[in-house]
Order: structure tokens, then sequence, then C-alpha cells
């Protein structure tokens, strides 16, 4: 009986951690600091949300430089990059593991362009961002992509459902 119990934790454990369901994708989030500072996480989550995307993961947290660096590395060739992992580093961050059907051209579209002059009306970085640096939110962009930002930030455990 004791063994059957204990068979049956390892498979509920196993089940309530990480892969997408069939048919699903995880996306990687962050309300950046300009997001957060301006007091938008409430009103950003709920577009997930209300977009039918699943929050799956979350934490606040605060990247160091070297952090920053690390995470946006394949920018590091660009002019901007300074500037943009001194704002990623400068405060505190929200990061979502974010899942559903499509999840990250989901995500992309909810998000809007980069550069949030040219991002469609009602899109979050339309709505919240202030110049293509402090647009209020990153989002993966493709699936390999989605794998290494999401376990740049989560263990496999913390990724729930
Ligand atoms: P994305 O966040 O829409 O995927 P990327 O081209 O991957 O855009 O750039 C990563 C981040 O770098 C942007 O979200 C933005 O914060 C910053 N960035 C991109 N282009 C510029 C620029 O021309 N000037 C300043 N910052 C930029
Ligand atoms: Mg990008």
């Amino acid at each position: 009986m004791l063994r059957l119990a204990f068979l049956f934790s390892i498979i509920f454990a196993h089940m309530s951690f990480t892969s997408p369901l069939q048919g699903t994708e995880q996306t990687l989030s962050i309300i950046k600091p300009d997001g957060v500072a301006g007091n938008h996480i409430g009103e950003i989550l709920s577009r997930f949300e209300k977009n039918g995307l699943r929050i799956a993961a979350m934490k606040m947290t605060r990247l160091s430089k070297n952090q920053a660096e690390e995470f946006y590395s394949v920018h590091r060739d660009r002019p901007f990059f300074e500037g943009l992992t001194t704002f990623m580093s400068s405060g505190p961050i929200v990061v979502t593991v974010l899942e559903g059907e499509d999840a990250i051209k989901k995500n992309r579209e909810i998000m809007g362009a980069t550069d949030p002059a040219k991002a469609v009306k009602g899109t979050i970085r339309a709505d919240f961002a202030s110049s293509v640096q402090n647009n209020a939110v990153h989002g993966s962009d493709a699936p390999e992509t989605a794998k290494t930002e999401i376990s740049f930030f989560f263990d496999k455990d913390e990724i729930l459902r």
C-alpha cells in the first residue's frame, strides 16, 4: 500500500511540471524594468490571460549587468547593447513562462512591434512603452530561443500545471 502511494506521488510529481500540454507551446515573457516601475504588471499579465495564454511560471527578480549581457548575448555586437543591458539591469523585472496554442507568435502579437511608434494600437508596447529600448516587454522569438530563455530563469520544477 505504501509502495503504491509512493509510486503515485512520483507519477503526480512528474505530471505537474515542465513540458507543455500536447498542441501547446511555451514562451518566455519579461516585463522589463520600465513596465514594472510604471506599475503595469497587473495590466500586462491580464492581457496574456485574456488572450488565452496561461501563466505556467512566474518570478520577480533583478538582473545583474552580467546576467543581462548573457541573456541578450545575441545582440552583443549591436550599437544598442550597452544601453540595453544597463536598462535591463536597472530595476526589478517580472519573468513568466506563458503556455498556450501558438504561444510564441501569440505573445509577439500581444506585445506589438519592437518600436512602440510602429506598434499596433492596443498592443502592450503601443500602450506602455516609451522608446525602442524601453519597450515594456520581452518575448521569445522562436521555439529554440524560448527553450534557452526559459531555462535561463526557471528550473524544470518551477514550471507548473
Ligand atoms: P524584440 O524585443 O522585439 O525581439 P530585438 O530586435 O530582439 O527586439 O531587440 C531586443 C531589444 O533590444 C528590444 O526589445 C529593445 O529593448 C532593444 N533594441 C532593439 N533595437 C534597438 C534600437 O535600435 N535602439 C535601442 N534599443 C533597441
Ligand atoms: Mg528579440
